[in-house]
């Protein structure tokens, strides 16, 4: 199961202020990631707004030209990430596994839940009305079989919608609609098909695989998420190298001091593996998963590739208490780093905090061959094991 907030930031500019219910409104200010958008770019429009043609990414000053009496607000991103977390929880009321993808969506694995839910167009109809009653915004949800089937799913009957793709659909589903319905297409892939007489997910599907091959990786992708089965996009985890550790804890707690102090612990072994594999992530993943078993776990891309513990761990630290309400006992947390490139030198010439921390962190990482993992230590570990006689003799750092 797919989940899409409609015009998220919209909505909840909208949930703050009710007169802007029913109007073309523009949301100017920050990109999901908090930071702000080019001047005078809109995150995104309502839908009254996008009949006049105004989406994301367009210069706000042609949004207004399509649409002389939009309403432009934005900036409070707080209150999208607030409203982020409520529907992540209410989505983790119903699904064992959320996988939340960006800041308005995720995916819901419902598998092996045919006895608990035998029909789960109940299940999406029982969150898309949670959602709407409780947080007072709407979303669309697509239900299938595959990720791909469900993803498109979910943006095809938007706003406030749901589309169900029956197992064994999905081809036909996806068959007549455009290229650029598949996540992932850009308009210049889209152009190259078009050149070549493809313009529908289902000619695309219809191109013989010998042909497909000669096209290269993107396109296999390609053809495989428009036969709709799910390709190397949908399982970051699995087939995408990622470097990740979790614990489960000795008992549930709810004790921050604890569950931080874990989280570094894990990160240590994260960035050192990282570092000794000369790996530079740009994405960090965090899951946390409750006494019930169910497990929720939120991703979010850094600043720049790093492979510094220090970085990974501000950012775990950050995810971990956006997803997390500080109160329910948790029974296991994991914290991952993915999403390798190369080596980006030049970057860490115009940032010596960054240098001088992994210099710090390449130092221990020797001291640790030598003496073993245990020999440096970072000073929130003692909350790991309070007696502190574990670590009497040992190096701190923070
Ligand atoms: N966003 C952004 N800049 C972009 C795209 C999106 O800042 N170029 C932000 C604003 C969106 C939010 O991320 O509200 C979610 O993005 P979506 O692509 O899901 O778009 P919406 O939720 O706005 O619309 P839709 O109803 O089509 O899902
Ligand atoms: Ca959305």
């Amino acid at each position: 199961m797919h989940l899409d907030m409609d015009c998220f930031f919209a909505s909840v500019e909208i949930k703050l202020n009710p007169s802007l219910k029913g109007k073309p409104v523009v949301v100017g200010g920050v990109n999901p990631q908090g930071k702000n958008v080019p001047r005078g770019v809109i995150a995104t429009a309502s839908y009254e707004a996008r009949k006049f043609g105004c989406k994301s990414g367009m210069p706000l000053f042609k949004a207004l030209q399509l649409c002389p009496d939009a309403i432009v607000v934005g900036g409070h991103y707080e209150d999208y990430i607030d409203c982020s977390d409520q529907v992540m929880q209410i989505a983790a009321r119903y699904a064992p596994k959320v996988e939340q993808i960006g800041i308005d969506e995720a995916f819901l694995d419902f598998s092996n839940t045919e006895i608990l839910y035998p029909d789960l167009r109940i299940v999406a109809e029982k969150i898309r009305a949670d959602i709407k009653k409780e947080i007072g915004i709407t979303a669309s949800i697509g239900l299938a079989a595959t990720k791909v089937a469900a993803k498109v799913g979910s943006d095809f009957n938007k706003p406030d919608g749901f589309t169900y793709v029956k197992e064994g659909t999905e081809k036909s589903f996806l068959a007549p609609l455009p290229l650029r319905d598949l996540p992932g297409i850009g308009y210049k892939m889209e152009e190259y098909f078009h050149n070549l007489g493809v313009t529908t997910l289902g000619q695309l599907a219809a191109v013989p695989f010998k042909k497909i091959e000669n096209w290269g990786k993107f396109a296999i992708n390609l053809w495989e998420a428009a036969n709709g089965v799910d390709n190397i996009w949908f399982h970051p985890s699995a087939t995408v190298k990622s470097i990740s550790r979790s614990e489960t804890f000795y008992k549930d707690t709810p004790d921050e001091n604890f569950i931080l102090a874990m989280l570094r612990k894990l990160t240590e072994s994260v960035g050192t593996e990282a570092r000794a594999e000369g790996y530079f992530g740009r994405t960090v993943h965090l899951t946390i998963r409750y006494k019930d078993f169910r497990t929720v776990s939120r991703q979010r891309v850094l600043t720049k590739p790093t492979n510094v513990t220090k970085e990974i761990y501000d950012l775990g630290e950050i995810l971990l208490k956006e997803l997390w309400d500080s109160k329910t006992p948790l029974r296991l947390v994991g914290i991952g780093l993915t999403q390798f490139g190369s080596e980006i030198t030049q970057l860490s010439l115009f940032d010596q905090a960054h240098d001088k921390r992994l210099e710090l962190e390449k130092r221990i990482d020797c001291l640790r061959k030598k003496y073993g993992m245990q020999a440096v230590n970072p000073l929130a570990l003692l909350y790991l094991d309070p007696s502190v006689r574990q670590f009497k003799g040992k190096a701190f750092y923070t």
